[in-house]
Protein backbone atom coordinates (compact mmCIF):
# COMPACT_ATOMS: atom_id res chain seq x y z
CA UNK A 1 0.00 0.00 0.00
CA UNK A 2 1.49 3.57 -0.79
CA UNK A 3 2.61 6.27 1.39
CA UNK A 4 -0.53 8.11 0.53
CA UNK A 5 -3.22 5.64 1.51
CA UNK A 6 -2.00 5.24 5.72
CA UNK A 7 -3.52 7.13 8.06
CA UNK A 8 -2.18 8.08 11.21
CA UNK A 9 -5.10 9.75 14.15
CA UNK A 10 -4.26 10.13 17.35
CA UNK A 11 -6.15 11.47 20.39
CA UNK A 12 -4.38 13.20 23.81
CA UNK A 13 -2.95 10.52 26.66
CA UNK A 14 -5.48 11.59 29.12
CA UNK A 15 -4.80 12.45 33.11
CA UNK A 16 -5.62 9.81 35.08
CA UNK A 17 -6.12 11.68 38.00
CA UNK A 18 -10.23 11.57 37.56
CA UNK A 19 -12.84 9.62 35.75
CA UNK A 20 -13.63 10.37 32.07
CA UNK A 21 -16.19 12.42 30.89
CA UNK A 22 -18.13 13.95 28.08
CA UNK A 23 -14.56 15.71 27.18
CA UNK A 24 -12.80 13.14 26.89
CA UNK A 25 -14.63 10.89 24.82
CA UNK A 26 -15.58 13.90 22.46
CA UNK A 27 -11.83 14.21 21.43
CA UNK A 28 -11.70 10.71 20.96
CA UNK A 29 -15.14 10.01 19.15
CA UNK A 30 -13.87 12.15 16.61
CA UNK A 31 -10.39 10.36 15.83
CA UNK A 32 -12.47 7.30 15.78
CA UNK A 33 -14.84 8.80 12.90
CA UNK A 34 -12.36 9.70 11.15
CA UNK A 35 -10.44 6.84 11.60
CA UNK A 36 -13.41 4.31 10.64
CA UNK A 37 -13.80 6.78 7.87
CA UNK A 38 -10.13 7.10 6.62
CA UNK A 39 -10.36 2.73 6.49
CA UNK A 40 -13.19 2.69 4.42
CA UNK A 41 -12.09 4.51 2.44
CA UNK A 42 -9.24 2.15 2.31
CA UNK A 43 -6.51 3.42 4.18
CA UNK A 44 -4.29 1.54 6.52
CA UNK A 45 -5.18 3.35 9.74
CA UNK A 46 -3.22 4.14 12.91
CA UNK A 47 -5.58 5.42 15.58
CA UNK A 48 -3.88 5.29 18.86
CA UNK A 49 -5.69 6.68 22.22
CA UNK A 50 -4.05 6.28 25.74
CA UNK A 51 -3.53 7.62 29.26
CA UNK A 52 -1.03 10.29 30.97
CA UNK A 53 0.17 8.61 34.17
CA UNK A 54 3.08 10.77 35.05
CA UNK A 55 3.76 14.10 36.45
CA UNK A 56 2.52 16.05 39.77
CA UNK A 57 -1.10 16.26 39.23
CA UNK A 58 -1.72 12.20 38.62
CA UNK A 59 0.74 11.85 42.03
CA UNK A 60 -1.39 14.18 43.93
CA UNK A 61 -4.15 12.62 43.42
CA UNK A 62 -2.94 9.13 44.22
CA UNK A 63 -1.89 10.37 47.24
CA UNK A 64 -5.31 12.13 47.97
CA UNK A 65 -6.57 8.62 47.26
CA UNK A 66 -4.10 7.46 49.90
CA UNK A 67 -2.85 5.03 46.96
CA UNK A 68 0.89 4.14 45.73
CA UNK A 69 1.45 6.06 42.46
CA UNK A 70 1.43 2.87 40.04
CA UNK A 71 -1.44 1.47 41.59
CA UNK A 72 -3.45 4.06 41.45
CA UNK A 73 -2.92 5.06 37.65
CA UNK A 74 -3.40 1.02 36.97
CA UNK A 75 -6.91 2.00 38.77
CA UNK A 76 -7.38 4.75 36.97
CA UNK A 77 -6.65 4.02 33.54
CA UNK A 78 -8.79 1.47 32.85
CA UNK A 79 -12.41 3.81 32.66
CA UNK A 80 -10.50 5.38 30.18
CA UNK A 81 -9.75 2.24 28.11
CA UNK A 82 -13.54 1.19 28.78
CA UNK A 83 -14.60 4.57 26.77
CA UNK A 84 -13.65 2.39 23.84
CA UNK A 85 -16.15 -0.34 24.46
CA UNK A 86 -18.35 2.08 25.78
CA UNK A 87 -18.68 4.11 22.23
CA UNK A 88 -17.53 1.93 19.92
CA UNK A 89 -14.08 3.42 19.55
CA UNK A 90 -11.69 1.46 17.18
CA UNK A 91 -8.30 2.43 18.59
CA UNK A 92 -5.59 0.01 17.10
CA UNK A 93 -3.40 0.47 20.36
CA UNK A 94 -4.01 2.03 24.02
CA UNK A 95 -0.73 3.38 25.55
CA UNK A 96 0.03 3.97 28.87
CA UNK A 97 3.05 6.28 29.68
CA UNK A 98 4.16 4.13 32.49
CA UNK A 99 4.64 1.31 29.57
CA UNK A 100 8.13 -0.37 29.43
CA UNK A 101 7.85 0.64 26.08
CA UNK A 102 7.37 4.33 26.40
CA UNK A 103 10.18 5.00 29.10
CA UNK A 104 12.36 3.40 26.22
CA UNK A 105 11.10 5.54 23.64
CA UNK A 106 11.31 9.21 25.80
CA UNK A 107 14.37 8.46 27.26
CA UNK A 108 15.92 8.16 23.49
CA UNK A 109 14.63 11.22 22.04
CA UNK A 110 16.19 12.65 24.97
CA UNK A 111 19.23 11.35 24.20
CA UNK A 112 18.82 12.69 20.60
CA UNK A 113 18.10 16.26 21.78
CA UNK A 114 21.18 15.80 24.04
CA UNK A 115 23.43 14.78 21.85
CA UNK A 116 22.56 17.95 19.23
CA UNK A 117 22.92 19.91 21.95
CA UNK A 118 19.01 20.95 22.38
CA UNK A 119 19.08 20.59 25.95
CA UNK A 120 21.44 21.95 29.05
CA UNK A 121 21.23 21.73 32.59
CA UNK A 122 20.13 25.46 34.32
CA UNK A 123 17.75 26.39 37.32
CA UNK A 124 14.36 27.21 36.97
CA UNK A 125 12.65 30.13 38.65
CA UNK A 126 9.63 30.76 37.73
CA UNK A 127 5.75 30.11 38.37
CA UNK A 128 4.21 26.07 37.67
CA UNK A 129 0.50 25.11 37.57
CA UNK A 130 0.22 21.89 38.93
CA UNK A 131 -2.99 21.43 37.26
CA UNK A 132 -2.22 22.95 33.83
CA UNK A 133 1.11 21.38 34.33
CA UNK A 134 2.53 24.36 32.72
CA UNK A 135 5.37 26.85 33.47
CA UNK A 136 3.91 30.54 33.09
CA UNK A 137 5.81 33.61 33.38
CA UNK A 138 5.48 36.50 35.48
CA UNK A 139 3.52 38.59 32.35
CA UNK A 140 1.35 35.66 31.69
CA UNK A 141 -0.30 35.51 35.28
CA UNK A 142 -4.07 37.08 35.47
CA UNK A 143 -4.34 38.37 39.43
CA UNK A 144 -2.22 35.82 40.64
CA UNK A 145 -3.29 32.68 38.73
CA UNK A 146 -2.43 31.07 35.17
CA UNK A 147 -4.51 32.16 32.23
CA UNK A 148 -6.60 29.29 32.52
CA UNK A 149 -7.48 30.29 36.09
CA UNK A 150 -5.04 27.74 37.83
CA UNK A 151 -3.61 28.59 40.89
CA UNK A 152 -0.02 28.66 40.76
CA UNK A 153 3.18 28.23 42.79
CA UNK A 154 6.52 29.48 42.64
CA UNK A 155 9.30 26.96 42.02
CA UNK A 156 13.08 27.18 42.14
CA UNK A 157 15.33 24.28 41.61
CA UNK A 158 17.89 23.16 39.23
CA UNK A 159 16.35 21.91 35.80
CA UNK A 160 17.85 20.77 32.34
CA UNK A 161 16.27 22.98 29.57
CA UNK A 162 15.19 23.19 25.74
CA UNK A 163 16.71 25.36 23.89
CA UNK A 164 12.72 26.63 22.65
CA UNK A 165 14.15 30.23 21.92
CA UNK A 166 16.54 29.02 19.40
CA UNK A 167 13.11 27.54 17.04
CA UNK A 168 11.03 30.90 16.53
CA UNK A 169 12.02 31.00 12.72
CA UNK A 170 12.06 27.60 12.24
CA UNK A 171 8.65 26.91 13.65
CA UNK A 172 7.48 30.51 12.23
CA UNK A 173 8.52 29.59 9.18
CA UNK A 174 7.19 25.82 9.35
CA UNK A 175 3.63 27.20 9.55
CA UNK A 176 4.27 29.38 7.01
CA UNK A 177 4.86 26.13 4.30
CA UNK A 178 2.05 24.21 6.18
CA UNK A 179 -1.08 26.48 6.07
CA UNK A 180 -3.09 23.58 7.17
CA UNK A 181 -1.01 22.98 10.26
CA UNK A 182 -2.74 24.19 12.70
CA UNK A 183 -6.43 23.90 12.48
CA UNK A 184 -9.24 25.45 12.40
CA UNK A 185 -7.65 29.03 11.03
CA UNK A 186 -8.26 31.17 13.42
CA UNK A 187 -6.25 28.83 16.46
CA UNK A 188 -3.45 28.95 13.65
CA UNK A 189 -3.45 32.54 13.93
CA UNK A 190 -3.36 32.65 18.20
CA UNK A 191 -0.26 29.98 17.64
CA UNK A 192 1.77 32.23 15.06
CA UNK A 193 1.04 35.73 17.24
CA UNK A 194 2.49 33.47 20.35
CA UNK A 195 5.27 32.48 18.53
CA UNK A 196 5.95 35.55 17.31
CA UNK A 197 6.13 37.32 20.88
CA UNK A 198 9.38 35.27 21.48
CA UNK A 199 9.93 31.60 22.67
CA UNK A 200 11.71 31.62 25.97
CA UNK A 201 13.76 28.14 26.60
CA UNK A 202 11.65 25.47 28.47
CA UNK A 203 12.15 23.72 31.68
CA UNK A 204 12.08 19.93 30.72
CA UNK A 205 12.86 18.55 33.94
CA UNK A 206 12.09 18.78 37.67
CA UNK A 207 13.76 17.14 40.91
CA UNK A 208 11.32 18.24 43.60
CA UNK A 209 8.86 14.87 43.12
CA UNK A 210 10.01 11.53 41.74
CA UNK A 211 7.05 10.48 39.64
CA UNK A 212 8.15 10.57 36.35
CA UNK A 213 10.91 9.17 33.81
CA UNK A 214 13.91 9.63 35.10
CA UNK A 215 16.47 11.69 33.22
CA UNK A 216 19.24 9.63 31.21
CA UNK A 217 22.59 9.77 33.43
CA UNK A 218 20.97 12.51 36.22
CA UNK A 219 18.69 10.38 38.46
CA UNK A 220 18.24 13.11 40.12
CA UNK A 221 15.88 15.05 37.73
CA UNK A 222 12.58 13.07 36.37
CA UNK A 223 11.55 14.49 32.68
CA UNK A 224 8.72 17.56 32.62
CA UNK A 225 5.48 15.03 31.91
CA UNK A 226 4.83 16.98 28.32
CA UNK A 227 7.94 16.43 27.27
CA UNK A 228 6.78 12.33 28.40
CA UNK A 229 3.19 12.87 26.91
CA UNK A 230 3.96 13.56 23.74
CA UNK A 231 6.54 11.54 23.23
CA UNK A 232 3.69 8.96 23.19
CA UNK A 233 2.62 9.46 19.89
CA UNK A 234 6.54 8.26 19.09
CA UNK A 235 5.88 5.18 21.07
CA UNK A 236 2.67 4.17 19.99
CA UNK A 237 4.80 3.41 16.56
CA UNK A 238 7.71 1.70 17.33
CA UNK A 239 9.81 4.56 18.45
CA UNK A 240 12.92 4.70 19.05
CA UNK A 241 12.91 1.75 15.81
CA UNK A 242 12.70 4.26 13.03
CA UNK A 243 13.67 1.65 10.85
CA UNK A 244 10.82 -0.73 12.12
CA UNK A 245 7.28 -1.05 10.18
CA UNK A 246 5.31 0.81 12.63
CA UNK A 247 7.43 3.96 12.17
CA UNK A 248 8.12 3.74 8.73
CA UNK A 249 4.41 3.76 7.87
CA UNK A 250 2.58 5.43 10.49
CA UNK A 251 4.63 9.05 10.93
CA UNK A 252 4.88 11.30 11.00
CA UNK A 253 1.21 11.29 12.35
CA UNK A 254 -1.50 13.13 9.92
CA UNK A 255 -3.63 14.22 12.48
CA UNK A 256 -2.89 14.71 16.47
CA UNK A 257 -6.65 15.91 17.44
CA UNK A 258 -6.93 17.87 20.95
CA UNK A 259 -9.00 20.39 22.83
CA UNK A 260 -8.34 23.72 22.13
CA UNK A 261 -6.90 23.82 25.98
CA UNK A 262 -3.43 22.14 24.92
CA UNK A 263 -2.88 23.26 21.47
CA UNK A 264 0.35 25.08 22.59
CA UNK A 265 2.45 21.90 23.58
CA UNK A 266 1.18 20.37 20.66
CA UNK A 267 1.57 22.72 17.89
CA UNK A 268 4.97 24.90 19.49
CA UNK A 269 6.71 22.89 21.67
CA UNK A 270 5.94 19.51 19.78
CA UNK A 271 7.09 20.74 16.61
CA UNK A 272 10.26 21.96 17.76
CA UNK A 273 11.24 18.65 19.78
CA UNK A 274 10.97 16.78 17.16
CA UNK A 275 12.62 19.14 14.34
CA UNK A 276 15.32 19.44 17.67
CA UNK A 277 15.80 15.78 16.85
CA UNK A 278 15.64 15.39 13.62
CA UNK A 279 12.54 14.02 13.32
CA UNK A 280 9.61 15.05 11.07
CA UNK A 281 6.89 16.97 12.80
CA UNK A 282 3.15 15.79 12.42
CA UNK A 283 1.43 17.09 9.50
CA UNK A 284 -1.02 18.69 11.41
CA UNK A 285 -2.81 19.70 15.05
CA UNK A 286 -6.44 20.07 15.25
CA UNK A 287 -8.00 21.55 18.10
CA UNK A 288 -11.82 21.52 19.06
CA UNK A 289 -14.06 23.50 21.27
CA UNK A 290 -14.67 23.51 24.97
CA UNK A 291 -17.85 21.48 25.96
CA UNK A 292 -20.12 23.33 28.63
CA UNK A 293 -23.18 21.52 30.56
CA UNK A 294 -26.25 23.22 30.34
CA UNK A 295 -24.26 26.59 30.04
CA UNK A 296 -21.98 25.58 32.86
CA UNK A 297 -18.24 25.03 32.95
CA UNK A 298 -17.98 21.03 33.41
CA UNK A 299 -16.27 20.52 36.65
CA UNK A 300 -16.30 18.10 39.50
CA UNK A 301 -16.18 20.95 42.13
CA UNK A 302 -19.69 22.02 40.28
CA UNK A 303 -20.51 18.25 40.70
CA UNK A 304 -22.19 18.45 37.12
CA UNK A 305 -19.73 15.80 35.01
CA UNK A 306 -21.33 14.26 32.29
CA UNK A 307 -20.88 10.54 32.66
CA UNK A 308 -20.68 8.96 29.22
CA UNK A 309 -21.85 5.46 30.35
CA UNK A 310 -25.12 7.37 32.18
CA UNK A 311 -25.31 9.32 28.43
CA UNK A 312 -25.17 6.09 26.70
CA UNK A 313 -27.49 4.26 28.56
CA UNK A 314 -30.11 6.84 28.41
CA UNK A 315 -30.06 7.97 24.92
CA UNK A 316 -28.10 5.09 23.06
CA UNK A 317 -24.69 4.92 21.82
CA UNK A 318 -25.14 6.04 17.99
CA UNK A 319 -27.27 8.73 19.15
CA UNK A 320 -24.44 10.45 21.39
CA UNK A 321 -21.91 10.08 18.88
CA UNK A 322 -24.54 11.73 16.40
CA UNK A 323 -25.02 14.23 18.43
CA UNK A 324 -21.73 15.46 19.47
CA UNK A 325 -20.18 15.76 16.11
CA UNK A 326 -23.12 17.34 14.49
CA UNK A 327 -24.52 19.41 17.08
CA UNK A 328 -21.37 21.63 16.72
CA UNK A 329 -18.67 22.69 13.72
CA UNK A 330 -15.79 20.66 14.71
CA UNK A 331 -13.56 23.70 16.26
CA UNK A 332 -16.37 25.62 18.22
CA UNK A 333 -17.25 25.48 21.95
CA UNK A 334 -20.89 23.55 22.95
CA UNK A 335 -23.20 23.27 24.81
CA UNK A 336 -24.58 19.99 26.09
CA UNK A 337 -28.32 20.17 26.89
CA UNK A 338 -30.74 16.98 27.63
CA UNK A 339 -32.97 19.06 25.11
CA UNK A 340 -30.54 19.75 22.40
CA UNK A 341 -29.82 15.69 22.55
CA UNK A 342 -33.51 14.77 22.40
CA UNK A 343 -34.12 17.02 19.18
CA UNK A 344 -30.88 15.77 17.51
CA UNK A 345 -32.18 12.14 18.86
CA UNK A 346 -36.17 12.51 17.61
CA UNK A 347 -35.48 14.94 14.71
CA UNK A 348 -32.62 14.21 12.89
CA UNK A 349 -32.54 10.82 13.67
CA UNK A 350 -35.73 8.78 14.27
CA UNK A 351 -37.88 11.56 11.83
CA UNK A 352 -36.01 11.81 9.63
CA UNK A 353 -32.99 8.58 8.77
CA UNK A 354 -35.29 6.25 10.83
CA UNK A 355 -38.52 7.29 8.97
CA UNK A 356 -36.64 7.10 5.69
CA UNK A 357 -35.91 3.27 6.28
CA UNK A 358 -38.83 2.56 8.39
CA UNK A 359 -40.59 3.78 5.49
CA UNK A 360 -39.07 1.94 2.07
CA UNK A 361 -38.24 -0.79 4.18
CA UNK A 362 -42.03 -1.40 5.24
CA UNK A 363 -43.29 -0.98 1.56
CA UNK A 364 -40.69 -3.58 0.18
CA UNK A 365 -41.62 -5.95 2.71
CA UNK A 366 -45.55 -5.39 1.95
CA UNK A 367 -45.33 -4.89 -1.54
CA UNK A 368 -42.74 -6.75 -3.26
CA UNK A 369 -42.59 -9.94 -1.04
CA UNK A 370 -40.17 -9.10 0.87
CA UNK A 371 -37.24 -9.16 -0.92
CA UNK A 372 -34.92 -6.61 -3.23
CA UNK A 373 -37.65 -5.44 -5.78
CA UNK A 374 -37.43 -6.76 -9.35
CA UNK A 375 -38.19 -4.31 -11.96
CA UNK A 376 -37.55 -5.75 -15.88
CA UNK A 377 -34.27 -5.22 -16.61
CA UNK A 378 -32.86 -2.63 -18.65
CA UNK A 379 -29.73 -2.09 -20.60
CA UNK A 380 -28.12 -3.91 -18.11
CA UNK A 381 -29.21 -1.78 -15.36
CA UNK A 382 -31.56 -3.11 -12.88
CA UNK A 383 -33.71 0.28 -13.04
CA UNK A 384 -34.57 1.93 -15.53
CA UNK A 385 -32.06 5.32 -15.99
CA UNK A 386 -34.99 7.66 -16.03
CA UNK A 387 -35.63 6.38 -12.62
CA UNK A 388 -32.78 8.80 -11.51
CA UNK A 389 -34.85 11.85 -12.50
CA UNK A 390 -37.29 11.18 -10.74
CA UNK A 391 -35.83 9.84 -7.44
CA UNK A 392 -33.67 12.98 -7.69
CA UNK A 393 -31.63 11.80 -4.14
CA UNK A 394 -30.23 8.73 -5.79
CA UNK A 395 -27.92 10.69 -8.10
CA UNK A 396 -26.93 12.91 -5.16
CA UNK A 397 -26.48 9.49 -2.96
CA UNK A 398 -24.29 8.67 -6.13
CA UNK A 399 -22.15 11.98 -5.73
CA UNK A 400 -21.70 11.86 -1.85
CA UNK A 401 -18.91 10.52 -1.21
CA UNK A 402 -17.11 13.00 -3.40
CA UNK A 403 -18.89 16.03 -0.88
CA UNK A 404 -18.09 14.40 2.20
CA UNK A 405 -14.38 13.38 1.55
CA UNK A 406 -12.87 16.75 1.24
CA UNK A 407 -14.98 17.52 4.34
CA UNK A 408 -13.36 14.62 6.27
CA UNK A 409 -9.75 15.59 5.30
CA UNK A 410 -10.56 18.58 7.18
CA UNK A 411 -12.15 16.97 10.16
CA UNK A 412 -15.54 19.16 9.24
CA UNK A 413 -17.69 16.58 10.81
CA UNK A 414 -20.29 18.69 11.34
CA UNK A 415 -20.58 19.17 7.56
CA UNK A 416 -20.12 16.13 6.50
CA UNK A 417 -22.74 14.89 8.26
CA UNK A 418 -24.70 17.86 7.13
CA UNK A 419 -24.37 16.74 3.92
CA UNK A 420 -25.55 13.19 4.37
CA UNK A 421 -28.83 14.60 6.08
CA UNK A 422 -29.36 16.86 2.53
CA UNK A 423 -29.54 13.29 0.59
CA UNK A 424 -31.92 12.02 3.79
CA UNK A 425 -34.37 14.86 3.20
CA UNK A 426 -34.62 14.54 -0.23
CA UNK A 427 -35.57 10.94 -0.31
CA UNK A 428 -38.24 11.35 2.38
CA UNK A 429 -39.63 14.58 -0.36
CA UNK A 430 -39.32 11.69 -2.84
CA UNK A 431 -41.50 8.99 -1.18
CA UNK A 432 -44.02 11.70 -0.50
CA UNK A 433 -43.81 12.98 -4.34
CA UNK A 434 -43.61 9.42 -5.84
CA UNK A 435 -45.82 7.66 -3.27
CA UNK A 436 -45.14 4.18 -4.22
CA UNK A 437 -47.96 3.28 -2.37
CA UNK A 438 -50.13 4.53 -4.97
CA UNK A 439 -47.90 3.56 -8.03
CA UNK A 440 -48.84 0.05 -6.40
CA UNK A 441 -52.02 0.36 -8.01
CA UNK A 442 -51.25 2.93 -11.36
CA UNK A 443 -48.11 1.62 -12.97
CA UNK A 444 -46.63 -1.38 -10.45
CA UNK A 445 -43.28 -2.08 -12.60
CA UNK A 446 -43.12 1.87 -12.00
CA UNK A 447 -43.28 1.17 -8.58
CA UNK A 448 -40.85 -1.53 -8.20
CA UNK A 449 -38.38 0.90 -10.04
CA UNK A 450 -38.88 3.65 -7.20
CA UNK A 451 -38.35 1.14 -4.31
CA UNK A 452 -35.38 -0.61 -5.67
CA UNK A 453 -34.03 3.14 -6.08
CA UNK A 454 -35.21 4.01 -3.02
CA UNK A 455 -33.22 1.01 -1.32
CA UNK A 456 -30.28 1.96 -3.42
CA UNK A 457 -30.64 5.56 -1.47
CA UNK A 458 -30.20 3.37 1.76
CA UNK A 459 -27.69 1.34 0.71
CA UNK A 460 -25.19 4.24 0.07
CA UNK A 461 -26.63 6.39 3.16
CA UNK A 462 -25.49 4.02 5.25
CA UNK A 463 -22.53 3.01 3.91
CA UNK A 464 -21.81 6.53 4.17
CA UNK A 465 -22.81 7.02 7.26
CA UNK A 466 -20.56 4.04 9.52
CA UNK A 467 -18.07 6.49 10.37
CA UNK A 468 -20.52 8.35 12.53
CA UNK A 469 -23.07 5.33 13.85
CA UNK A 470 -21.70 1.84 13.29
CA UNK A 471 -24.24 0.09 15.27
CA UNK A 472 -27.29 2.04 13.68
CA UNK A 473 -26.19 1.31 9.87
CA UNK A 474 -24.66 -2.06 10.46
CA UNK A 475 -28.42 -2.63 11.29
CA UNK A 476 -29.85 -0.99 8.12
CA UNK A 477 -27.14 -2.88 5.88
CA UNK A 478 -28.25 -6.58 7.41
CA UNK A 479 -31.94 -5.16 7.15
CA UNK A 480 -30.43 -4.39 3.03
CA UNK A 481 -28.89 -8.53 3.03
CA UNK A 482 -25.56 -6.30 2.31
CA UNK A 483 -22.79 -8.86 2.73
CA UNK A 484 -20.16 -7.29 5.37
CA UNK A 485 -17.81 -7.57 2.98
CA UNK A 486 -19.53 -5.25 0.57
CA UNK A 487 -19.79 -2.19 2.73
CA UNK A 488 -17.09 -0.01 2.32
CA UNK A 489 -16.36 3.04 0.00
CA UNK A 490 -15.38 0.89 -2.71
CA UNK A 491 -19.01 -0.74 -3.20
CA UNK A 492 -20.72 2.75 -3.77
CA UNK A 493 -21.73 3.31 -7.07
CA UNK A 494 -19.60 6.09 -8.38
CA UNK A 495 -22.70 7.17 -10.67
CA UNK A 496 -21.55 6.54 -13.96
CA UNK A 497 -24.08 4.52 -14.66
CA UNK A 498 -27.75 3.93 -12.71
CA UNK A 499 -26.52 0.37 -11.13
CA UNK A 500 -22.97 -1.10 -11.12
CA UNK A 501 -21.73 -4.47 -9.59
CA UNK A 502 -22.02 -3.77 -5.94
CA UNK A 503 -25.87 -2.57 -6.13
CA UNK A 504 -28.63 -4.66 -4.72
CA UNK A 505 -29.12 -8.04 -6.17
CA UNK A 506 -32.86 -7.66 -7.04
CA UNK A 507 -34.96 -10.75 -5.80
CA UNK A 508 -32.40 -11.17 -2.70
CA UNK A 509 -34.75 -12.12 0.15
CA UNK A 510 -34.67 -9.07 2.87
CA UNK A 511 -35.04 -10.00 7.08
CA UNK A 512 -38.23 -8.42 8.43
CA UNK A 513 -37.69 -4.73 9.35
CA UNK A 514 -37.22 -3.29 12.76
CA UNK A 515 -36.89 0.86 13.22
CA UNK A 516 -33.62 1.63 13.88
CA UNK A 517 -33.96 4.67 15.39
CA UNK A 518 -36.42 5.05 18.46
CA UNK A 519 -37.83 8.07 19.30
CA UNK A 520 -36.85 9.16 22.76
CA UNK A 521 -39.77 9.26 25.06
CA UNK A 522 -39.88 11.78 28.18
CA UNK A 523 -40.21 9.83 31.36
CA UNK A 524 -41.80 10.70 34.60
CA UNK A 525 -40.46 13.90 36.12
CA UNK A 526 -38.57 15.00 32.94
CA UNK A 527 -41.96 14.83 30.99
CA UNK A 528 -43.45 17.43 33.15
CA UNK A 529 -40.55 19.74 32.91
O1 LIG B 1 -4.31 17.63 28.91
N1 LIG B 1 -14.69 19.93 26.30
O2 LIG B 1 -5.04 15.56 29.63
P1 LIG B 1 -6.51 15.88 30.15
C1 LIG B 1 -14.00 19.39 25.29
N2 LIG B 1 -2.61 14.65 29.58
N3 LIG B 1 -12.92 18.61 25.44
C2 LIG B 1 -12.52 18.34 26.67
C3 LIG B 1 -13.20 18.87 27.81
C4 LIG B 1 -14.34 19.70 27.58
N4 LIG B 1 -15.04 20.24 28.56
N5 LIG B 1 -12.54 18.42 28.90
C5 LIG B 1 -11.52 17.63 28.48
C6 LIG B 1 -4.12 16.46 29.16
N6 LIG B 1 -11.50 17.58 27.14
C7 LIG B 1 -2.79 15.84 28.84
C8 LIG B 1 -2.70 15.59 27.35
S1 LIG B 1 -1.45 14.72 25.15
C9 LIG B 1 0.13 14.38 24.72
C10 LIG B 1 -1.40 15.02 26.87
C11 LIG B 1 -10.56 16.80 26.31
O3 LIG B 1 -6.96 14.65 30.85
C12 LIG B 1 -9.82 17.65 25.30
O4 LIG B 1 -9.33 16.82 24.28
O5 LIG B 1 -6.54 17.16 30.89
C13 LIG B 1 -8.64 18.14 26.12
O6 LIG B 1 -7.57 18.60 25.30
C14 LIG B 1 -8.29 16.89 26.86
O7 LIG B 1 -9.55 16.26 27.16
C15 LIG B 1 -7.49 17.17 28.14
O8 LIG B 1 -7.35 15.98 28.82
Amino acid sequence: MSEAKRFYVTSPIYYVNDKPHIGHAYTSLACDALARFMRLDGREVMFLTGTDEHGQKVEKAATAAGEAPQDFVDRISEPFRGLSKLLAFTNDDFIRTTEPRHKTSVQQLWRELVARDQIYLGTYAGWYSVRDEAFHAESELVDGKAPSGAPVEWVEEPSYFFRLSAWQDRLLAFYDENPDFVLPGSRRNEVVSFVKGGLDDLSVSRTSFKWGVPVPDDPDHVMYVWIDALTNYLTGVGYPDTGGAGYRRFWPADVHIVGKDILRFHAVYWPAFLMAADLPPPRRIFAHGWWTNEGQKISKSLGNIIDTSALVERYGVDQVRYFLLREVPFGNDGDFSHRAMVSRANNDLANDYGNLVQRVLSMINRYCGGAVPAPAANDGCHVDPSVLDAVISLRHAHGLLRKVRPLMQRQAFHSALERIWLVVKEANVNVDHLAPWVLRKSDPERMKEVLYALAEVIRHLAITSQPFMPESTARILDQLAVPEDQRTFAHLNPGNRVTDENSLAPGTPLPKPEGVFPRYVEHGAEAAR
